[in-house]
């Protein structure tokens, strides 16, 4: 039984990966911004990779604020929490509070089951250019990223690579070092209510083929962070996925 259990996992894995090795879009990225984005754009049929260089998905979300598993989000957002079946209390007038645990798992389920996939433990450690262009993602283990072994990626090509990567933004952040084509701001101290407004304005295609959303999208055109509210993440996954349905309709 031993050796079909194996079979059965290998064989399993491995069918998936070399399906997805050419994608429409790849996303970097499993927080709650590539999620939704992922979510999203598999709902309309678009074949979507989610690459997440952790174990888990979820990004942000499961330490809540200062590891009180409660996060926050606006009124505008509830009807996304309501499609996706997030449970949330009122806080205030505006202000509503969710489950981190909760928002994690439905979101994780429902983007799975709307046939999004999610490979976790792989970092994008490069892009696939052609001439000017964005057009894939260079992927290792995140095991051989962390042990600093010298062994060579496999790439997956796809119309439009998202950086979802949070903070660091770290896929703009390979574009500008190595290719030149961007500059990045780098990310501004906490302003609440400015970074939730400007994070929609700031998720767009940064240059051609690559779209920047969530936190990436702050950091890049130097607006300030928000602390544990996700009505802006959500929101920017949400509007990169429409960014892209709208481009590949052309
Ligand atoms: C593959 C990678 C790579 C890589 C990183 O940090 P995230 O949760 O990102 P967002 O933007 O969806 O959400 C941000 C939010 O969680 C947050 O941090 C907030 C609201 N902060 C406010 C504040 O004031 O601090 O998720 C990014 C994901 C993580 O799971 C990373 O492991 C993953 O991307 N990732 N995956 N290849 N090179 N780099």
């Amino acid at each position: 039984m031993e050796q079909i259990i194996t079979q059965a996992i290998i064989e399993s894995y491995l069918k998936e990966l070399i399906e997805n090795t050419e994608v429409d879009v790849a996303i970097c990225g499993a927080g709650p911004s590539g999620l939704l984005c992922g979510y999203y754009l598999a709902k309309q049929n678009i074949k979507v990779a989610i690459f997440e260089k952790h174990l888990k998905v979820g990004g942000g979300m499961p330490g809540g604020g200062i590891m009180f598993n409660k996060i926050i989000f606006q009124k505008e957002v509830l009807y996304i929490l309501e499609e996706l079946g997030i449970s949330y209390k009122n806080y205030n007038e505006d202000l509503y509070v969710a489950d981190s645990i909760e928002t994690i798992s439905a979101l994780t389920y429902k983007a799975v089951k709307q046939n999004a996939k999610i490979f976790n433990l792989f970092s994008v450690e490069d892009v696939v250019i052609r001439e000017k262009r964005i057009c894939g993602v260079v992927l290792n283990w995140t095991a051989v990223e962390q042990a600093k072994l010298h062994v060579d990626p496999i790439s997956v090509v796809s119309k439009y690579v998202v950086d979802a990567t949070g903070h660091d933004c770290e896929i703009a952040r390979i574009v500008e070092r190595k290719l030149g084509w961007i500059s990045i701001k780098g990310e501004q101290s906490m302003w609440a209510q400015k970074a939730e407004k400007v994070i929609l304005e700031n998720t767009k295609e940064v240059c051609d083929g690559l779209i920047v959303c969530g936190m990436a999208a702050n950091a890049f055109f130097g607006s300030p962070r928000m602390g544990a509210i996700f009505g802006g993440m959500f929101m920017s996954g949400k509007k990169a996925a429409e960014i892209i349905i709208k481009n590949l309709e052309k």
